[in-house]
């Protein structure tokens, strides 16, 4: 499948936000076969209004043999909050960890990125398959890392959560990025599905997972200030993290 050339606020957005969407994409069409997907009815661009400023939300979605949504979202609120959302949601026949990438910045200047390979099985541990390449990698040693928040036991000791404070730290973030996709839809791409039992498994490390991030208010006050308190809570446990079905 041909990815949209449409034009988009990507190219108003921060440099890093733009080079990671375009990162996120062209490793998705490289290594997975993708079709699309389609998000609830009118969800797919919106616009809003925060502090007299437009707030609008683009999202693409997509689907593969693997995955059953991948979506990335690029939201701008004037010139104010520039913002990129990700998230790779595994089928549940598949033993696959959930991607997931959300940078934050505002008036030129990242203040949060992170990024994640977060395991989803009864241990919360990322299979060896996983932990061999992921340990190979470089240490990176950012100046500014940031402490997650108490509902953020989800992620894995791989995650990475930082201010970026220079063109080099946002060069390395997005080499470590671009790193985790690699060795996840690589290994995704030949993944084979696991037994009925360890199904179930999944899907409750999945929901655990969409539970705790539906409980990030900082996401949940930018959607309320702009959408209502109602809109807010149906984007987030329907397009943001909406729980796998049996
Ligand atoms: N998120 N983020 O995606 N969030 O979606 N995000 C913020 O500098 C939005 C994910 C994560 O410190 C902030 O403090 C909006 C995924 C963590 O309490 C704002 C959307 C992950 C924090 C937003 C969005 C993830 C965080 C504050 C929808 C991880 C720190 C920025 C488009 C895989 C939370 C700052 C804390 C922060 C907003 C993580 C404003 C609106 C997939 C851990």
């Amino acid at each position: 499948m041909l990815l949209t050339t449409k034009p988009s606020i990507r190219e108003e957005q921060h440099s890093l936000i733009r080079q990671l969407a375009d990162c996120i994409e062209s490793n998705w069409q490289h290594y997975l076969d993708l079709s699309p997907y389609d998000l609830p009815a009118e969800l797919g661009y919106v616009e809003g209004r925060l502090e007299g400023e437009k707030l609008i939300i683009e999202n693409r979605c997509y689907q593969t043999p693997q995955f059953r949504k991948m979506h990335l979202e690029l939201a701008k609120v004037g010139n104010m909050l520039d913002i990129l959302h990700c998230v790779m949601f595994p089928r549940p026949e598949y033993n696959l960890p959930m991607f997931g990438c959300d940078l934050v910045g505002g008036r030129g200047q990242i203040s949060a990125a992170i990024a994640d390979l977060s395991p989803v099985n009864a241990k919360r541990i990322l299979p060896e398959t996983y932990r061999q390449p992921l340990l190979a990698l470089p240490t990176l040693e950012f100046k500014e890392p940031r402490d997650l928040p108490a509902w953020a036991d989800i992620f894995s000791e791989f995650c990475v959560f930082i201010r970026p404070n220079s063109p080099e730290e946002e060069r390395q973030f997005l080499s470590r990025v671009d790193q985790f996709l690699q060795i996840h839809c690589s290994y995704a791409a030949s993944a084979i599905p696991v037994s009925p039992d360890q199904q179930a498994e999944i899907i409750a490390g999945q929901e655990y997972y969409c539970t705790k991030q539906q409980q990030n208010d900082k996401t949940r006050r930018v959607l309320e200030k702009a959408f209502g308190v109602d809109w807010a809570h149906h984007y987030m446990t329907s397009v943001l993290f909406d729980m796998p079905t049996v």
